[in-house]
């Protein structure tokens, strides 16, 4: 038996989860025991680290566009989950490798200490201790005898002679940091930035084919470009700038670790079809960054092993550490989504779609991402912000409760005789949309039943039009989400996409992406070559009997409306922007 983790760092917690595998077993059989979940842990910033002062795992800021955590409390996170793990009565001594998954887009930024800091850890003495304490000597943290204490939150006071600087950009007392915070995904702070790294790489489009996405304001680059702006004397201490998911692995490996395509590629850095740093969106964004960035490897290369600090005060063996990813990338192995054609779709406060591509394509309206996938392709993404919160706004403004809002869809006609809604009751992701209102087309805002079902198509028509730049022939389409447990919406779904519609249960899906990216790396480095279809087999699977299948009659109807939607649509934008 061999055990693999899959930690999972996101914005509010982080959670660790343990896969069995009857290694010998699978390794000489199909019919084999698939691998077992055998625990699972997950430890909430706000409520289990109260002492940082997050909410909602970001400290509080008066600038709303302002979205930072304390890197720290994810390493204390880290030592803690171990704590837990190591007394739960497992046997930790068939530990063979260990993944993650992180938040993407975060970055953390560490000087030149750090190195040292990481190698030497001592088993006696918890880790946040030590990546705090500040070593004799060390010059290139000014103020540093001045710093505030261990009891005070990173996004505190400023140190004396920092007046100049905002408060969540305070000169950390930690050696090993050169900044004490670390903006994450949530961060809209930098549209400045984006323009200047836009028209430095000759316009969006441009940068878009080069990195897989046109500049968003949380993603990494306008975030370094930023950091370096506001702060050049913390940008010239800063020897390497980390991801969330390259900085957790550093810590668990005790070095510097590499970074994998998967989370790269949410930088506008990553040049999609070299999968290493494009040296011209390095030149756009900051000065000395190529020097400062982590080495790209392929997703299941092992970056090093489990550090001494790890093993002696844990009891662990000398597990691999395998490269780290980004969650929309773990949660692609998590979800199954191992081959072309299979999509999820993710109903939830906004809906997401996502999919594997063999190729690089680029999505030329800006609002789509490509990022590496583990398997060594890519994956498209889309997200679309008036998802639930849309069906729920119809669903209240008609007083119906969800099983009202089901026999409402079951009440009207597919096409709903021609009525139809652009419904965009925030801004919207995708399209465009920066203004936003509700738009109907032949439709009575008073007409609930007709409301209901125009919202549901308009979003399943969205999501399939928009998902056309993938250029992936979809078939089999993985519904999570909390709306996924609606099997009316599920059928509009199947209609809208002339796709097979499958439920999938996901709990902890970009957790169980990692174990089990754990798991194919370790087989991997031991020469065995195992197929992604037996990874996934038997655990990243589709609730049985929960196939929904699309109906002749309605996909052709949905085949003409959908033209008709994307052509209204564009004259509501117009009208909207
Ligand atoms: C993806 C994105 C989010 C974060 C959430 O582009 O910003 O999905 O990865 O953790």
């Amino acid at each position: 038996m061999a055990l693999y983790l899959g930690l999972d760092s996101s914005t509010q917690s982080l959670t660790a989860l343990l896969i069995e595998v009857d290694v010998v077993e699978r390794g000489s059989s199909q019919s084999s025991p698939p691998p077992a979940v055998v625990f699972e842990h997950s430890i909430s910033f706000d409520t289990d680290l109260p002492h940082y002062g997050t909410r909602n795992g970001t400290l509080p800021s008066e600038d709303p566009s302002v979205a930072v955590s304390p890197p720290l409390m994810w390493a204390e996170a880290l030592d803690r989950m171990f704590a837990v793990m190591v007394s739960s009565g497992l046997n930790v001594a068939e530990l063979a490798a260990i993944s993650g998954s992180a938040q993407q887009h975060g970055s953390v930024y560490l000087s030149a200490s750090a190195a040292g800091v990481l190698a030497g850890l001592a088993p006696s003495e918890p880790l946040v201790t030590q990546l705090r304490a500040v070593p004799m000597g060390d010059d290139d943290m000014p103020g540093v005898d001045d710093m505030p204490g261990d009891d005070v939150t990173p996004g505190g006071d400023d140190p004396p002679g920092d007046e100049d600087r905002p408060a969540d950009e305070a000169r950390p007392a930690e050696s090993l940091l050169s900044r004490a915070v670390s903006p994450i995904w949530m961060d809209s702070s930098t549209s400045e930035e984006c323009r200047e790294i836009t028209a430095a790489l000759g316009g969006a489009d441009r940068l878009a084919q080069l990195t897989g996405s046109r500049a968003f304001e949380r993603f990494t680059g306008p975030q370094i470009r930023k950091f370096y702006k506001q702060d050049p004397r913390g940008w010239a201490a800063t020897h390497r700038v980390h991801m969330v998911s390259s900085f957790m692995a550093s810590l668990l490996a005790g070095a510097h670790a590499p970074l994998d395509p998967g989370d790269a590629s949410g930088m506008n850095l990553m040049d999609l079809r070299s999968r290493d740093w494009s040296p011209e969106a390095l030149d756009a964004t900051a000065p000395d960054l190529a020097a400062k960035l982590p080495a790209i490897v392929p997703s299941s290369s092992i970056v090093g092993e489990l550090a001494p600090y790890w093993q002696q005060r844990f009891g662990l063996p000398a597990a691999r550490v395998v490269a780290w990813s980004g969650d929309n990338p773990c949660s692609l192995v998590g979800t199954g989504l191992i081959r072309e054609g299979q999509i999820a779709v993710s109903l939830g406060t906004s809906d997401t779609l996502f999919g594997l591509m063999r190729e690089p394509r680029v999505d030329r309206t800006g609002t789509g991402h490509v990022f590496g996938a583990p398997t060594g392709d890519y994956m498209g993404l889309t997200c679309f912000l008036n998802g639930g919160l849309a069906r729920q706004r119809i669903r209240d403004e008609h007083g119906l409760d969800w099983d009202g809002f089901s026999e409402a869809l079951r009440a009207t006609p597919t096409g709903n005789d021609g009525g139809l809604m652009f419904p965009w009751f925030e801004p919207e992701i995708t399209p465009d949309v920066r203004t936003p209102g509700v738009r109907r087309v032949d439709l009575d805002a008073g007409d609930a039943t007709r409301n209901v079902r125009a919202v549901v198509e308009a979003q399943m028509m969205a999501l399939a039009n928009h998902s056309r730049w993938m250029g992936v022939d979809i078939d089999v389409i993985h519904a999570t989400g909390g709306a996924a447990v609606n099997t009316d919406i599920l059928q509009v779904m199947a209609d809208v996409f002339d796709a097979e519609v499958r439920r999938f249960e996901v709990s902890n899906s970009a957790c169980l992406g990692a174990a089990l990216r754990a798991y194919h790396a370790d087989a991997t480095a031991d020469g065995r070559e195992l197929p992604w279809e037996e990874v996934v087999g038997g655990i990243a699977e589709p609730v049985p009997g929960s196939a929904i299948v699309p109906r002749r009659a309605n996909v052709e109807i949905y085949g003409r409306l959908r033209r008709r939607y994307a052509k209204l649509e564009h004259l509501a934008i117009d009208k909207r922007t």
